[in-house]
């Protein structure tokens, strides 16, 4: 009743807090009826400011707002409705404070204002609405609508809190994880709360991952909102009134960072400062992979993999999904279906395959299993409000779950991995970790988490648990396989979820619509920051005919994540399963991924080291362009390929839009100009990718897995340009975290042309030397006739033109110019 003598306090001199005790009372007299307060409380005008460091309070005599200076582009805010904060812990960013370079306080008539060099964020007095200005242009970026406001909640305690701001009438915004449905999420209301949703459909929402982070654009420049809070949270963009975005949570803080631009790029970039990016994966994880529930028993795992040797078809990973364990029981055997494991990995890894297993979360209720009897034993297993097991069934039947939000429980599981990497397993897939439980969808509100000891129901812990139980898994594979890179596939996840692994889309279905989903869906996770990420190719259920099938083989060999995989009643759904032609096409495809890897190795290593995301939208690559923040189905891998997927049934052509500067086409070599619309060729064998002028793109030869063969000379696809444009290819061991003492090797290329001659230099950064001697060379458009090639000032005698007028010649690798000159 302390809260309400407080209150009473206050009811003198604000109406609005009456209303709120008397529905209160309300709610008291009537426990049956839901007990949310209807009433909300808005801060009122600033009354105090201190300041901390780089940290700023200001109060309204009650309710206390915090603005933290975190670097020149980001500012976060935070609220506590009645002057306490909440402990200052995040699961998604590990450490707040970033370098700030100068930033001030103001007091100006009728707001403070908190400047750095590049953004202004102002607090006005009488209304405590926050704002963000560009401090160059003076643009207002985000600006609030209303004030921060919160209701109590009479049940959990804590509140319900709401940020509202406005929205332009030309904004666009795009992030929010996995979402379903269009890109751009203007006119929209979306759901955080991990969710198992199988066969999920357009615009369906929830879906299994949370990040409650946006982008907003308008006036040509971007600036990103993250809203981090694990509780389950809603954003409206504009759909409940035009004018206003929203965001809100169900408890928990209400805390976001602000995050300026002005370009998209640069949005995302400075959200990975926040939140991480990925570890560089181990490099056979970006090859072809093949899964299906379940292949089983052993003699039909062996014969998918003879089944891509015989036929040419490269491929790095098979999976063993559920079925492989005896009893559903996770860490187990079935001894039927694999009588010697070990045995079989090790033949599968001869032959070039590493083997992925899945893990769930569910552990079976039976006290003659050793994972239950030590979870059991050590109090690992989530309980009840009142200390009852939460217990619910799911594939072994009756089940209790481990916290992961417990640091020990997440060591003992790590642990756990040991048998399964001493015996070669290479990867591990975590699944149904939303949590999902059949019946009742996942865990009752109550049960509790230790939250790394700032505990919490499943309200707070619920969005969070998968990405714990990933983290765990990564952890505990990282030190039992000393070191070397895990590779790790989560379903579940949260902000920060991409420092611990790849991600899949879930349970899709076999049509066409999911695929022009799919090819959203690995866009927006890349926007937002989770750029690891791809589709069950193929659909995982229903099922594709051939043509659907190899269109979606074509666009998975340009998802970082390349898997196929199916549920278990579904015909089987191998790359070679529909016959010809589209076997071949299929093997053609996922030879150009092979073909491609260094330069998908680079673009991770871009990712990884300098936040880059990996897929970048037409939008991404121009905002200013109105009509691009329409256009959802184009998108760069890193920034020099180009890739229009085809997406509908039938199609012999499509519509592509090219981005500023001239492209190739990549099967043609014709050179056409960007800023416009062009019909392309798109023949089943024929998926049209376009490469940038002035690009450097290289090429190892391809093989039937990564380290199937010692590469001793890389190609080097130049494409003529006359603008200087760098490229860049990056290699390592491929996988150990050697990279982090930089033992790498970085090279950058440039490409710079005139009408009569072409100049290509090489720079070479990092501490690792790759042992191949040469570079084979294959230039492409050069507009005129060649008459002599130097490499480094020394005539190169043995050059020739092909038949699609590429000149060819090879060199040393470590070449530092290159001239080609015309007559
Ligand atoms: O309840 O392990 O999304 O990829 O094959 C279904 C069986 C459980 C759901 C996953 C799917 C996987 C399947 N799993």
């Amino acid at each position: 009743m302390e809260e309400q003598n407080e209150h009473g306090k206050e009811i003198k001199d604000d109406g609005i807090i009456q209303e709120i005790v008397e529905e209160t009372v309300q709610h008291l007299n009537n426990p049956v009826t839901d007990l949310k307060p209807i009433v909300k409380k808005y801060l009122s005008a600033v009354q105090k400011v201190k300041k901390d460091g780089n940290k700023f309070y200001f109060s309204d005599g009650d309710a206390r707002v915090e603005i933290r200076v975190v670097s020149d582009e980001i500012i976060r805010v935070r609220l506590a409705p009645h002057g306490v904060f909440l402990d200052d812990f995040s699961y998604a960013v590990p450490v707040v404070d970033q370098k700030v370079t100068t930033f001030k306080m103001e007091e100006l008539e009728d707001h403070y204002a908190i400047s750095t060099n590049t953004i202004t964020c102002k607090i006005r007095k009488d209304d405590f609405h926050i704002s963000f200005t560009e401090k160059l242009s003076q643009m207002v970026m985000s600006e609030d609508e209303s004030p921060m406001h919160w209701e109590e909640n009479i049940e959990f305690g804590g509140y319900y809190v709401y940020a509202t701001k406005k929205c332009l009438p030309e904004e666009n915004f795009y992030g929010l994880g996995d979402k379903s449905g269009n890109m751009n999420l203007r006119g929209r209301h979306f759901q955080n709360w991990n969710t198992d949703a199988y066969s999920f459909g357009w615009d369906q929402d929830p879906l299994y991952r949370t990040i409650p982070f946006y982008l907003g654009v308008h006036q040509q420049a971007a600036y990103g909102i993250f809203f981090d809070n694990t509780f389950r949270s809603y954003f409206d963009f504009g759909k409940e009134d035009n004018q206003k975005t929203s965001f809100w949570a169900d408890g928990g803080e209400l805390q976001y960072y602000y995050i300026h631009g002005p370009h998209m790029m640069d949005v995302v970039k400075r959200y990975q400062t926040l939140t991480g990016t990925h570890p560089m994966p181990p490099k056979w994880a970006l090859g072809y992979h093949q899964c299906r529930w379940s292949y089983y028993p052993e003699k039909k795992v062996k014969e998918i993999a003879d089944g891509f040797r015989s036929r040419n078809i490269p491929c790095d990973a098979i999976y063993l999904d559920i079925d492989y364990m005896d009893g559903y029981r996770c860490f187990t055997w079935n001894k039927n279906y694999f009588p010697d494991p070990k045995r079989m990995i090790k033949e599968l890894a001869d032959d070039g395959f590493k083997t992925v297993v899945m893990i769930d979360p569910g552990i079976k209720v039976d006290d003659n299993y050793w994972v239950f009897k030590e979870g059991k034993e050590n109090n690992y297993f989530c309980r009840r409000s009142d200390d009852y097991f939460m217990e619910g069934h799911v594939w072994p039947g009756r089940c209790q779950f481990p916290d992961f939000t417990n640091p020990t429980v997440r060591e003992w599981w790590g642990n756990l991995y040991k048998e399964l990497v001493d015996i070669g397993v290479a990867g591990v897939w975590n699944d149904m970790n939303e949590p999902a439980v059949f019946g009742a969808g996942t865990f009752p509100n109550d049960v509790r988490h230790n939250f790394d000891g700032y505990r919490g129901s499943h309200r707070k812990a619920h969005n969070v648990y998968g990405m714990q139980m990933v983290r765990s898994t990564y952890d505990g594979l990282k030190k039992l396989m000393r070191n070397k890179r895990p590779f790790t596939i989560t379903r579940a996840g949260y902000s920060g979820m991409q420092r611990y692994g790849c991600v899949w889309t879930g349970d899709n279905v076999a049509t066409w619509e999911h695929l022009k989903l799919g090819n959203i869906q690995c866009q927006r996770m890349s926007v937002s920051g989770v750029p690891f990420c791809g589709t069950d190719i193929g659909g995982f259920s229903g099922e594709p005919d051939a043509e659907l099938f190899t269109r979606w083989i074509q666009l998975g060999t340009f998802s970082p994540f390349m898997r196929a995989h199916s549920a278990g009643d579904t015909a089987e759904r191998e790359p070679w399963s529909f016959g010809e032609p589209y076997t071949s096409i299929n093997r053609t495809y996922i030879e150009l991924r092979y073909r491609l890897m260094p330069y998908l190795y680079s673009v991770f290593w871009e990712h990884h080291r300098y936040g880059f995301p990996i897929l970048r939208p037409l939008v991404m690559l121009e905002q200013e362009n109105l009509s691009n923040h329409f256009r959802q189905d184009e998108f760069t891998f890193g920034d020099k390929i180009l890739v229009c997927p085809v997406l509908e049934q039938g199609a012999t052509s499509r519509l592509v839009y090219l981005p500023k500067g001239k492209w190739y086409n990549f099967w043609t070599h014709e050179v056409l100009n960007g800023e416009s619309e062009h019909n392309i060729e798109a023949a089943l064998d024929h998926m049209p990718l376009f490469v940038r002028a002035g690009s450097v793109i290289p090429e190892y030869p391809v093989m039937q897995y990564v380290g199937e063969k010692n590469v001793d000379e890389v190609l080097l696809n130049i494409y003529y340009s006359d603008y200087e444009v760098n490229s860049f290819l990056y290699e390592d061991h491929g996988d150990t975290f050697a990279y982090e003492q930089d033992i790498y090797s970085e090279k950058k290329f440039s490409v710079k042309g005139d009408q009569k001659k072409l100049k290509i230099e090489q720079s070479v950064d990092g501490l690792y030397t790759p042992n191949y001697e040469l570079y084979n060379y294959n230039i492409i458009g050069i507009p005129f006739k060649v008459k002599k090639i130097t490499v480094d000032e020394q005539d190169v005698l043995d050059f020739h033109m092909d038949e699609r007028n590429c000149l060819r010649f090879k060199s040393n690798k470590n070449f530092m110019t290159i001239k080609v000159y015309g007559e």
